[in-house]
């Protein structure tokens, strides 16, 4: 066999492999930067970290743990990467592919991979009982990723297997796989910028035993520069797919990316949406949501899952939620959980603070935090379970057109209050889209600030039966430190707002 064409970094597909002296630069020094880091310098690579702004704490970690940091505005490339020699580069995912230091690492043939593409090749470090790696299962799409991660890891756990939930969802994958406990099964959160370093195939190429796209609507075209180009990366989720791709067959695009895919021989196409499921698919009859694609008589029979009635009871009914009910449930269920397990873990789970949760109701009007929603498609999806909202928008637009949003949620809006430092864009779109209705603008620049006077702009004009809705469609960097800050602060301004006058608080979600 000719070896010739075998590069260093193609041997490199294990924990045992030889990464000593491996010369790898790593973009970023914030949890990525610093799990990659500290895993390559365990592994005897020689690292260096690029970073802006150190965090201190993470800085003074990387000399104990023998790393080197190069603090550098990252405007230019710095000499210091010149002269370091990098065999390989691993990017942070924040850091738009067309970053300086990218771009030179490019034209100069320096290898680029991202995290995930690193705990891959990793991922032999605690094998399963069976002696093999843990399987990986993907979750992406525009809305729900979270959520979905969060329950599929939780049906998993309901059937006693040890699982991590992880990736995106604020646990790095490298972190996951080093754990000594190890694991039976990863359940991983893929961002697009995640996904934009994960190769289709080849060496390092992911083999996912399941993967879904829950949806696609148009977010982060400021870091991908395109649609098309953040839709392709999403479709990298199903490439190599062992057991079970999983899309929405409401959203058509997320059909055709498992069309288009390359997956593994045997590899099936599994549906999901709110309607009655076709065979080899899950969905809905007569309020019980049925699984129709793993059994033997799929032709003529469903298995039951659980009913609306019942996740009705637990505040888990929302559309929306629904849907990623059954993109977790058809996960779980391509990893072979029984749907006995799958029932008792929505018997308790629980969602996230931020996501269309209801913090006071009072005098009539419900005031409800969607700080999670930091684009468009989710803040569509929470303004639509409500028939009269006077609705708190605005934050980082990320590139994003506001237009349509404004135009298609018009008529349920009693008024609307922009906050964010940059207002101008919503501002025209409901000059244009919305003209009549009262619309108030938060010019405070303290942060401190923001959420105190909108609630008070919200309450002058909010009647009963009205909902008070936060769901900025926006990222929240503009004013905030993330949208949980964001959040919180909302439900503070409303709590000192109300005083002692809420008919009732509540941490469940709706
Ligand atoms: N940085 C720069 N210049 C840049 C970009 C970043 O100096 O151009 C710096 C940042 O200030 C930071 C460091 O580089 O100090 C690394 O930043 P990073 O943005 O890549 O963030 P991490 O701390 O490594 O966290 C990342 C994800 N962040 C992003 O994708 C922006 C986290 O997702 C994720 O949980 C974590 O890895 C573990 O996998 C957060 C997120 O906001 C929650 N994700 C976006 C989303 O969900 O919409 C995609």
């Amino acid at each position: 066999m000719d070896l010739s064409h075998v590069t260093r970094l193609d041997t490199l597909t294990s924990w045992n492999a030889d990464w000593r002296h491996l010369k790898v630069a790593v973009l970023g020094l914030g949890v990525t930067g610093f799990a990659v880091a500290d895993t390559l310098a365990e592994l005897g690579a020689e690292v260096l970290v690029l970073a802006s702004a150190a965090d201190d704490d993470r800085a003074r970690l990387l000399e104990v743990i023998g790393a080197r940091l190069l603090q550098h505005d990252l405007s230019t490339v710095p000499e210091g990467l010149e002269e370091f020699g990098a065999e390989l580069l691993i990017a942070s995912p924040g850091f738009h592919p067309d970053h300086v230091v990218l771009e030179w690492a490019q034209e100069n043939g320096i290898a680029v991979w991202g995290d995930i593409e690193l705990a891959w090749r990793l991922r032999d470090k605690v094998p399963t009982a069976s002696g093999e790696p843990a399987p990986w299962i993907l979750v992406t799409g525009t809305n729900g990723k979270t959520t979905t991660t969060q329950l599929t890891a939780t049906f998993l756990a309901e059937a006693g297997r040890r699982v991590a939930p992880c990736g995106n969802i604020g646990v790095p994958v490298l972190d996951a796989i080093r754990d000594p406990q190890g694991w039976d099964a990863l359940v991983v959160e893929l961002s697009s910028y995640q996904l934009h370093h994960v190769k289709r195939e080849g060496v390092g190429a992911l083999e996912p035993l399941a993967s879904v796209c829950l949806n696609i609507a148009d977010d982060h075209l400021d870091w991908h520069g395109s649609a098309e180009a953040y839709r392709a990366a999403k479709a990298t989720v199903y490439a190599n797919t062992l057991v079970a791709c999983v899309y929405n067959k409401a959203d058509a695009a997320t059909e055709q990316m498992v069309r288009d895919a390359d997956v593994a021989d045997g590899a099936r196409a599994i549906g999901f949406d709110l309607g009655s499921p076709g065979p080899s698919d899950f969905g809905i009859v007569d309020g019980i949501l049925c699984d129709r694609a793993f059994l033997d008589d799929r032709h003529h029979s469903a298995i039951e899952l659980t009913t609306l009635a019942a996740l009705a009871e637990r505040g888990l009914d929302s559309p929306h939620i629904v849907a990623n009910i059954l993109a977790a449930s058809a996960l779980a269920r391509a990893a072979g959980i029984d749907v006995t397990a799958i029932a008792r873990a929505l018997g308790h789970f629980e969602l996230d603070a931020h996501r269309i949760q209801t913090v006071a109701v009072a005098d009539g009007i419900r005031w409800i935090d969607d700080s999670k929603a930091t684009n468009p498609h989710a803040a569509v999806a929470s303004l639509k379970a409500n028939p009269s909202v006077v609705w708190i928008v605005g934050g980082l637009l990320k590139g994003v057109d506001v237009d349509d949003l404004v135009r298609s949620q018009a008529e349920r809006l009693r008024a609307a209050v922009i906050i964010g430092v940059d207002r101008s864009a919503l501002r025209d779109a409901f000059a244009r889209h919305a003209p009549q209705l009262p619309v108030f603008e938060v010019d405070a620049t303290d942060t401190g600030e923001v959420m105190p006077t909108a609630v008070r702009l919200a309450a002058k004009v909010a009647v009963p039966g009205d909902a008070v809705l936060l769901a900025p469609a926006a990222a929240s960097m503009d004013q905030f430190a993330d949208y949980a800050e964001r959040g919180e602060m909302f439900a503070g301004a409303v709590r000192e707002f109300l005083g002692g006058g809420a008919d009732e608080q509540s941490a469940s979600g709706h």
